[in-house]
């Protein structure tokens, strides 16, 4: 079922953690990362950590540079899944109700705002379990033709793709595919019910083979460990190639789920996350994405410090808000940042 893909789960490498001997080398991308070694990398003296995250970020990225994403939500609502951080799930009773998919005019004169803003790439979620050839799948495709013919990056998140359906988005000229790992092997089960890790997996393959760059990362603050975090990053790391974007989360608390009780993520956490993840994956653009409203501006510069070089711009994520694009912007004029052109995202350094 999921030939082409590094079946080998994170754990059954073993080896012991090494993180002195073991800071990637800038040129170096490996794949045989064990859930040990990124532990040990995970609970290094923080100054420790940040100093060679950045220290591979810089041989890897421009160093100022922030690329600038905007989320439309395309189908809200309703969804037949039941992850228990999501408040689109028609399983929980949130203040998410189901919505009409936009149309295509909608979307793309929200795409062309966007574009205004500054933002150099369009990501649209559909709340789908999977997508469905068909009226609405066409639609996708329109939308993500317009979003092309205004020169954006375009990504698209609807849930499990066949390989027919993945290469129809890639003729559209759909640039990325966002699907997320969200935690470890282990602790999905206890986080969603209505499909397989090993789904997942089968997706990120049909959007390799399709030619569209694979965007994947997950959520922290789910109740997991920091060995379910790691795990994560190292299902990720192994993929050849690693995907192209790594998006981490923290969980936005959505009243009504099964989730929303949780304790806040410790914004330290989440610069170690990011720190690790931009180790592990020297070339990705590792997205600092949900989750930010609960984080300082401090915070939020540490995370870019140890090698967040992505964001999502705009006043909302998909259902729930995001800092405003006047906060965005005075932290990065504040802190010297360069918006990246939509090329470099593609083009980090080698
Ligand atoms: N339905 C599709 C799917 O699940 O792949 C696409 C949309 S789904 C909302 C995209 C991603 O958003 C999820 O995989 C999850 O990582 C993230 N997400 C959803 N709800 C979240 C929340 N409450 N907090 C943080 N991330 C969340
Ligand atoms: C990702 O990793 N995070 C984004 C994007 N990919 C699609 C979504 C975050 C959603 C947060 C909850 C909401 O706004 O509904
Ligand atoms: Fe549906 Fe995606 Fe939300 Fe899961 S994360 S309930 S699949 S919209």
């Amino acid at each position: 079922m999921l030939e082409g893909i590094e079946r080998e789960t994170a754990e059954h490498k073993g080896g012991r953690g090494e993180p002195g001997e073991r800071a990637p080398a800038a040129g170096a991308v490996r794949h045989d990362w064990t859930v040990e070694q990124a532990v040990a990398l995970h609970d290094l003296p923080l100054f420790e950590l940040i100093d060679r995250a950045r220290s591979v970020h810089r041989a890897f990225h421009g160093e100022h540079e922030v690329q600038l994403c905007t989320l439309l939500s395309v189908k809200t609502g309703g969804c037949p899944e039941d992850c228990a951080y999501c408040p689109q799930s028609s399983h929980y009773e949130t203040e998410v109700g189901a919505e009409r998919m936009l149309d295509v005019g909608a979307v793309l004169a929200a795409a062309e705002r966007a574009r205004g803003g500054g933002s150099t790439r369009f990501c649209m979620g559909a709340a789908w379990r999977e997508v469905k050839d068909g009226p609405a799948f066409e639609r996708v495709l329109d939308m993500v033709r317009g979003v092309k013919a205004l020169g954006l990056e375009a990504c698209c998140t609807l849930g499990m793709l066949t390989d027919d359906q993945a290469r129809r988005l890639k003729e559209a000229g759909l640039d990325a595919y966002n699907h997320n790992l969200d935690t470890s092997r282990k602790a999905y089960k206890s986080i969603v019910s209505t499909r397989t890790y090993d789904e997942r997996l089968v997706t990120l393959r049909n959007v390799r083979r399709a030619g569209i760059t694979v965007c994947s990362g997950g959520i922290i603050g789910m109740g997991e460990s920091i060995a379910d975090r790691c795990e994560m990053l190292v299902e990720l790391a192994r993929l050849e190639p690693q995907p192209e974007s790594v998006p981490i989360n923290a969980l936005v608390r959505s009243p009504g789920t099964p989730l929303e009780s949780l304790p806040p993520v410790d914004p330290i956490e989440f610069v170690r996350m990011i720190a690790v993840a931009r180790l592990m994956m020297p070339r990705a653009m590792v997205r600092l994405s949900a989750g930010r409203t609960e984080l300082s501006r401090e915070a939020q510069l540490l995370c870019m410090y140890a090698g967040a070089n992505s964001i999502f711009y705009g006043d909302k994520l998909l259902t729930t808000p995001n800092p405003g694009p006047d906060e965005d912007r005075a932290l990065i004029e504040k802190a010297g940042l360069q918006p990246m052109a939509p090329a470099a995202a593609h083009a980090a350094r080698r």
